[in-house]
This record gives C-alpha cells, sequence and structure tokens, in this order.
C-alpha cells in the first residue's frame, strides 16, 4: 500500500524517500513531457488532446500523493478522531480544474502548457464527470469531502464505485431519452485501486445458534453467497493542499472469478455466472430521486457498501487501537447520508456481538456513540422501507437483530409510559402495508444525533416524520444547515467574479468565505457594480455561446437570464414556471403597449425514468420553447432554453450566468436545496417559496434582495388536509386559465399531450400551482420592473455574493464537527 499506510508494509525497506515534486512552471512542463512519454508513450508532437489531458492530470496527480502521504501520516502520529462519511452517492463532477486551484497551480500549469501552445481551459473539459449521484444528496456528499480536507478534518468518504453514474440525457423529439453513461470507459488516473484491501460480503444463507458450556449462546450467520468487496481510493483534495483525504469507493468482485470445474467442463458462460451476478451489484446508480426503487439490487448495494466500509473501519481501529473495540467512538464518527447505509445499523451489531464477541448492552451503546444520520426528505414516497420478507430473505441475521433492537425500544417505550398508537409508530416495523422496516426509524434507534438539512425542514421533522421518536428522545434531533463549497461553486466556477473580489478587498475571502461581506459596503459604488455586472455579462456571453452551439438558439445576452435547473419533480414546480412562461407568451402578444423586458428562460435537469409526470414536464418544455422560439411576434422578449444532459460540470458555466434564480418548490417539500446557495453566491437575486433553505437565505441576504411568494409550509398543510382543488381559482384567473387552456389545447404538440398535468391542477391541486400562481406572476412583474433599473438589479446583486457566506459547506461541516462528531478541525 502506497498512498494509505494504514500498515506497515510487508517488507521493512529504508528506501530514500523521493523529492516531493516542485511547483515551478518549468518543473511542470518538463514532467508533462515525461509524463507523456513515459507514462502514456506518445511523442509530444503526435499527441491527441486527450494524451494532454492525461499527462496534465498524471503531473498534478503526482503532487497530490506528496500532499496525500504527509497527511496520511499526520492521521497515523495525531491518532485523532476519524469521520466517516457513508454515502451512497457521491456526485464529484470533474476533478482537475478543482485540485489545480486548490494547489494554488492555475498559473504554473497554464505557462507550462503554453510552451507546448496546448491551452488548460480546453483540456479541462475533455475530462469526463464524475456522476456517482443523483443530485443534491450525492453533491452535498461531494461538497462535504471537500470541506473536511479544507477545514483539516480527519475525513473518510465512503461509497460505491458504479461502472455506469447517472445516464446521459438526451432529448429527442422533445422527450428525455436515457443513454448509458461510461466514465471510465478511457480509464480514471484519480483512482488506486487497493485490491489488498478487500472484504467479504455475505447474502442469505442461515443463522445457526452456537451452544458451549458454560457460555451465552451465540448466533453464527453463514451466508450462501459471499461477494468481495474491493477498495479503490481517490484523493480528496483540501483547500491549499493542506490535508489530502481518502474518498473509498468500493467495487463487488467474485471470490472466484471463473469457476474452473465449470468451464473445464465446457460450461464457459455458466463458468462466468457467478462472477456476472457478483459485478452487477456496482454496476449501476439507480436514477430515482426522492423516490424509493424498492428493489432487490438496490437493497444488496446498500448492504454491500455498508458492510465493506463498517468491516474497514473497524478492522483499521483494532489495528491502530490495541485491538479494544470499547473506544471505538471515542476514535470514529461514522455519518449516515439519509437512510441508503442506515443497514449499517445492524451490521455494527453483528460485528460487535457475533464477529468480535463484545455482550449486547455494550454493543449498542457503541452503535449510538458512533453512528449519526442525516435526514434529507419527507416526502413519504422517498422514505425507504424493505419488506420483511425480502430483508430476511437476504439478511437474515440482520434481521433478527432488528427484531432485537425493536423489542428493546419498545420496551424502553412502554416504561415511558407510551400507549398502543404512538408504540406503533415508533415500531421499526411497519405492520400497515405488508410488514415492512422502516429504515429511517432504524437510523434513529441507532444514532445520538438525527439531522435535518435547514431549519424549516428539521422543525418539519420533529412535527412529522419523526414526531413520535422526538417524544420519546428530545435531544436527539438537531440542525444542520446545507452549505457548498465556495472553492468549486465559487473560485472555480466563475473566476472573473474571483478576480474582482480579490481586486476589491484582497484574497483573503479565499482563505475565509466570511471576509467576502467585504464587498457589501461595494453595492453602493457605481464603479463597482458596473464592474460585477460586466463579469455577469461576460458569464452570460460564455453561456449564450454553449446554448448556440448545442441547441442552434440565439440568445440575446443581455435579457435577462431566469434559470431554473435541477431535478425534474413536482414538488420543485416546473410546470408552475412554464404555466408563468406561457402566459408571459400570451400576455406579450395580447399586451405590446406594455414595456416587457427581455427574459431568456432556461431549464435543465433529468427525470426519473419511471416519472411520467416528470418526463411530461420535459417534454412540455422543449414544447414551449420550440413554439415560443419560432414565433416572431415575440422574439427579442422571450426566449425557453431547455439545455440536456444537467450535470455537475453545465452547472459550473450556467449558474454563474444566471440573473434570476427559481427555488419554487411547494413550501415545506424542499427540504433544503443547494443550487440556490451556488446562484445567489454567484449574483442571481432568487425568487423563492419559503421553503427549505430560502427561509434562511432571506434572513441572510435581508428581504429586500430576495423575492419571496406563496403559501407557506404551514398554509400548503392546511389547504392539503381541506383536498383543495384547484378549479375556482383557476376560473377566477383569466391569465391562469388562459394558459392552462393553450397548453392543453394543443397550442404547443398535439391537443391532449397534456391533458394529465393540467387535469390534476383543476382536480386536487397537490402542489399548489394554481394556488400559488397569482403570487408567483405577481412577483415575477415585479422583477421585470426593477431589470429596467440595473443600478437597483446590481446593487442586489452585490449584496447576494457578500451575504452568503454562512452557506459555505465549510461551515456546515464545522457545525457537525463541533455539535455532532466531537472531532476537532484543523488537524
Ligand atoms: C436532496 N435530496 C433534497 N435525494 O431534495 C434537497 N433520494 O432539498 C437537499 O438540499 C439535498 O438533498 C441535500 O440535503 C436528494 O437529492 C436524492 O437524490 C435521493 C437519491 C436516492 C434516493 C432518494
Amino acid at each position: 500500500e502506497t498512498a494509505a499506510p494504514e500498515d506497515a508494509g510487508d517488507v521493512a525497506v529504508a528506501a530514500p524517500k523521493p523529492t516531493p515534486r516542485r511547483n515551478d512552471s518549468a518543473s511542470l512542463a518538463k514532467e508533462i513531457a515525461e509524463k507523456l512519454t513515459y507514462a502514456i508513450g506518445k511523442d509530444p508532437a503526435t499527441a491527441r488532446r486527450h494524451d494532454w489531458l492525461e499527462a496534465v492530470t498524471l503531473a498534478v496527480r503526482d503532487r497530490i500523493v506528496d500532499h496525500w502521504l504527509a497527511s496520511n501520516s499526520r492521521n497515523v502520529q495525531s491518532g485523532a478522531k476519524r469521520v466517516c462519511y457513508l454515502s451512497m452517492e457521491f456526485l464529484i463532477g470533474r476533478l482537475l480544474r478543482d485540485a489545480i486551484i486548490n494547489l494554488g497551480l492555475s498559473e504554473a500549469v497554464r505557462d507550462a502548457l503554453s510552451a507546448y501552445d496546448v491551452d488548460i481551459d480546453l483540456l479541462e473539459t475533455l475530462e469526463p464527470d464524475a456522476a456517482l449521484g443523483n443530485g443534491g444528496l450525492g453533491r452535498l456528499a461531494a461538497c462535504f469531502a471537500e470541506s473536511m480536507a479544507s477545514v483539516g478534518i480527519q475525513g473518510f468518504g465512503y461509497g460505491i464505485r458504479y461502472v455506469h453514474g447517472f445516464f446521459r440525457q438526451e432529448i429527442v423529439g422533445g422527450e428525455q431519452v436515457e443513454l448509458p453513461e461510461n466514465w471510465l470507459a478511457h480509464g480514471n488516473p484519480w483512482e488506486f485501486e487497493r485490491r489488498e484491501r478487500s472484504f467479504e460480503i455475505g447474502f442469505g444463507g442461515k443463522v445457526t445458534t452456537i451452544e458451549e458450556a458454560g457460555k451465552p449462546p451465540r448466533q453464527v450467520w453463514r451466508p450462501a453467497e459471499r461477494i468481495l468487496a474491493v477498495a479503490y481510493d481517490t484523493p480528496v483534495v483540501g483547500w491549499k493542499g493542506t490535508r489530502v483525504n481518502t474518498l473509498r469507493l468500493w467495487s463487488a468482485q467474485a471470490l472466484d472469478p471463473i469457476l474452473l470445474d465449470a468451464f473445464n467442463s465446457g460450461d464457459h458462460i455458466g463458468a462466468l455466472l457467478e462472477a456476472n451476478r457478483a459485478q452487477s451489484i456496482t454496476q449501476v446508480l439507480y436514477p430515482a430521486d426522492s423516490h424509493l426503487a424498492g428493489q432487490e439490487l438496490r437493497l444488496r448495494q446498500e448492504f454491500f457498501f455498508s458492510s465493506a466500509s463498517l468491516q474497514d473501519i473497524i478492522r483499521h481501529h483494532l489495528k491502530r487501537n490495541g485491538g479494544d473495540l470499547s473506544t471505538l467512538p471515542d476514535k470514529v464518527s461514522i455519518q449516515l447520508n439519509d437512510t441508503h447505509p442506515a443497514v449499517s445499523v445492524a451490521e455494527m451489531m453483528r460485528l460487535l456481538v457475533d464477529v468480535h464477541g463484545l455482550g449486547w448492552d455494550e454493543s449498542w451503546d457503541i452503535t449510538k456513540r458512533v453512528f449519526s444520520y442525516t435526514n434529507h426528505t419527507l416526502l413519504p414516497e422517498a422514505l425507504e422501507t424493505w419488506p420483511v420478507n425480502l430483508f430476511e430473505r437476504l439478511l437474515p441475521r440482520q434481521m433478527q437483530i432488528i427484531y432485537a433492537i425493536n423489542a428493546q425500544i419498545i420496551r424502553e417505550a412502554t416504561q415511558k409510559g407510551l400507549d398502543g398508537a404512538k408504540v406503533s409508530a415508533i415500531s421499526l416495523i411497519d405492520e400497515g402495508s405488508g410488514r415492512r422496516v422502516r429504515m429511517g426509524s432504524l437510523a434513529f434507534v441507532g444514532s445520538h444525533a438525527i439531522n435535518g438539512v435547514s431549519a424549516l425542514h428539521t422543525e418539519l421533522m420533529k412535527k412529522t416524520v419523526f414526531n413520535q421518536f422526538h417524544e420519546l428522545y428530545p435531544e436527539r434531533i438537531q440542525n444542520k444547515t446545507n452549505g457548498v463549497t465556495p472553492r468549486r461553486w465559487l473560485l472555480e466556477c466563475n473566476p472573473g467574479l474571483t478576480d474582482l473580489v480579490t481586486e476589491a478587498i484582497g484574497p483573503g475571502f479565499k482563505d475565509d468565505i466570511t471576509k467576502i461581506s467585504g464587498i457589501d459596503k461595494l453595492a453602493d459604488d457605481a464603479g463597482f457594480r458596473e464592474k460585477f455586472m460586466a463579469v455577469k455579462l461576460a458569464n452570460k456571453q460564455r453561456l449564450a455561446k454553449t446554448i448556440e452551439e448545442r441547441l442552434a438558439i440565439t440568445v440575446d445576452p443581455t435579457a435577462m437570464f431566469d434559470v431554473q435547473v435541477k431535478r425534474i419533480h413536482e414538488y420543485k414546480r416546473q410546470f408552475l414556471n412554464l404555466v408563468e412562461t406561457v402566459a408571459l407568451y400570451d400576455q406579450i402578444r395580447s399586451h405590446p403597449e406594455i414595456a416587457w423586458q427581455p427574459r431568456v428562460k432556461i431549464f435543465a435537469g433529468k427525470a426519473a425514468p419511471s416519472y411520467a409526470n416528470a418526463k411530461q414536464i420535459i417534454h412540455l418544455a422543449n414544447d414551449v420553447a420550440r413554439v415560443i422560439n419560432a414565433d416572431p411576434s415575440v422574439q427579442n422578449l422571450l426566449k425557453v432554453v431547455f439545455l440536456p444532459n444537467y450535470n455537475v460540470s453545465l452547472a459550473e458555466l450556467i449558474m454563474p450566468a444566471a440573473d434570476l434564480s427559481e427555488q419554487i418548490s411547494t413550501a415545506g417539500l424542499e427540504a433544503s436545496g443547494t443550487g440556490n446557495m451556488k446562484f445567489a453566491l454567484n449574483g442571481a437575486l432568487t425568487i423563492g417559496t419559503l421553503d427549505g433553505a430560502n427561509v434562511e437565505m432571506l434572513e441572510h441576504i435581508g428581504e429586500d434582495n430576495i423575492f419571496i411568494f406563496g403559501l407557506t409550509a404551514a398554509e400548503v398543510a392546511a389547504r392539503r388536509a381541506e383536498g383543495q382543488s384547484g378549479r375556482e381559482i383557476i376560473d377566477a384567473s383569466p391569465i391562469l386559465k388562459g394558459a392552462l387552456d393553450s397548453i392543453s389545447h394543443g397550442v404547443f404538440g398535439e391537443p391532449g399531450r397534456y391533458n394529465n398535468l393540467v387535469d390534476n391542477l383543476y382536480g386536487n391541486d397537490w402542489w399548489m400551482i394554481a394556488a400559488d400562481f397569482e403570487a408567483y406572476w405577481q412577483t415575477q412583474r415585479r422583477l421585470d420592473a426593477l431589470w429596467q433599473d440595473s443600478d437597483a438589479w446590481g446593487t442586489k446583486a452585490v449584496r447576494n455574493t457578500a451575504r452568503m457566506a454562512w452557506f459555505s459547506s465549510d461551515r456546515s461541516i464545522r457545525e457537525y464537527a463541533k455539535d455532532i462528531w466531537d472531532a476537532p478541525t484543523s488537524v
């Protein structure tokens, strides 16, 4: 093991240490040429752009490895608490620019490559995105990993090395088509395979009770199927390279790659079946966000990476702490990113009790002190539950343990005086619709801290999903509002703004983002404002160019760029935005006398392949775009763009180019949102509901600088309870009715195509589209008025950037470290 020296090597050699790499451009230029020649086997004269990319990546990687080895030896020496972040998803994106900026190598790399007439900006765009996640939850894990390295926490990310990440989206005939994604096709220079770091993972089989004289009976699980989890390590570079942490992703492999008996007897296919079955576990990411996939393979994935991670954590602890597991909670914190790794609670108990021979009570105490759990949604359709019979078949011993935990929890509750209905609310088994294991409840009872991801979401957790648990354990639920890393979401994606802020207040904000508040006073300085808006315009020109290249749509960069990019979901209400777009289209044509402001409505996002309504919304966006963009009577005032294949890289292009950020979810349903933070940090104004982190953004940015509209979470809940239909509201609003009629009567495609979306509003306005339309429409018109006053707009834009520092993931991570993990920073 070279880069993660957790153990002594096999051979004790007193080898001389290699000299760390130098960061001047001449050394870099020389090494890049050497990588091209000796690692890739190409002559600079014949090298292709991808070869140059690989050569640069390898040269930069050498520098990362220097820091990585140093961090790892510091870890061993300090013995500080390790934080293990277990997440089914890490939506990382590209890594080269991130590494170059965090290591302070931008200029050196640029200079080094100019000697060969190679452009680093172009090379960077050739790197495939690591899209090992669906959306907010996976991207949060990636921001947190980077922040842990940046604030100096001994952090370990644990996840799955999917061969195929999130699908590639194409739009064909206006509709989403899903294509497989193949990010590993040309190899992955960022990962280090650690074959020696592998663990056996079992499935199925039987549990037997072993009775020995004078000893309590022991349970032994004999799995029917055994699979190997092999580690792949990726370095996570923190700001200035001061600390480089490890992201360890598990890949599934068969214990026997080929069954020799079968092969030799002529069954060549059958000989490979077992290997294929094993490998299938880590082949593909489930593309459903905020929705339960509910398939056996998904549960296998969850257990696979949970068990491998826990075995790794325990192995490491035993090695470093004289074989004593009682000190595990002093040395390790394990954060469960949603319920996807919640089976870890049962698996930890199995490992402690069955494998390492600890008593049940001590094991339970250790488990609770080690684990903590982050909840990301209250949507009932997203809460994970697994059928008891599936669980029992796949994980028989873990199921027994869950029953035992359940009995204990119910005993505790009854002792505290809870009665029938309340007891069944806290049971780990849902007896309602077939017997199912409630993973949220398992994660809750096995953790000492449970957190929501915004203040509002946390309060709603206490009142709804975890109401009974909160009554029973009132000290457990806490809030940790999300954040985003200012390195990727400002310094890397918006170099123009970064340079402007540096010029105005110096570079200190790069080390400590709170210092960016220094530009607040410049919001009233006309000179600064002009420069700020000039950067915005340049970013918009960059995006306009991409829109032209990809879609052959010409947009005016001086028009307001009004952007909604995120997963497509009914609760996020892209449909509300589209209805407003259609209404605006109608009004522009019927009222040419009004001073409409030129707008470009920009949409992007993927729908889960099985989510019919979300796919309809994408179809509608493309239909609306096609019709409006072709209509000469509105041309300069309204354009609509649906950018295909939204991913991290596209987000990095879009966020800095937005004037207006759409954060318009039905109140109470967006747990936090993190795109909202990226936009505002880059100087977009927000139009949004009082939902998720928007509520706290309002507090920080100030009500003059954010545009809030619509029903509150409490009002939504009340209306839903009444079963409010949209009919009365629609009938009373000619603008809304007109827009809905054009949508259903075939102005944007065959008549009837969108009946389902529209009829829903008349019946039960579940997502409050009709209910919120008028407030949304009026707020948009206020924004039109503001757009005409470019000084006033510019002032608010500057204030947004100046006041968003609190939404840095460095702040979030420091709060987790202090309140949940009790882990030191700056190690
Ligand atoms: C998001 N959740 C929240 N889930 O919707 C968002 N779900 O408000 C929040 O800001 C973000 O988490 C970070 O806290 C998700 O992204 C998923 O992607 C998901 C994936 C699989 C299963 C369920």
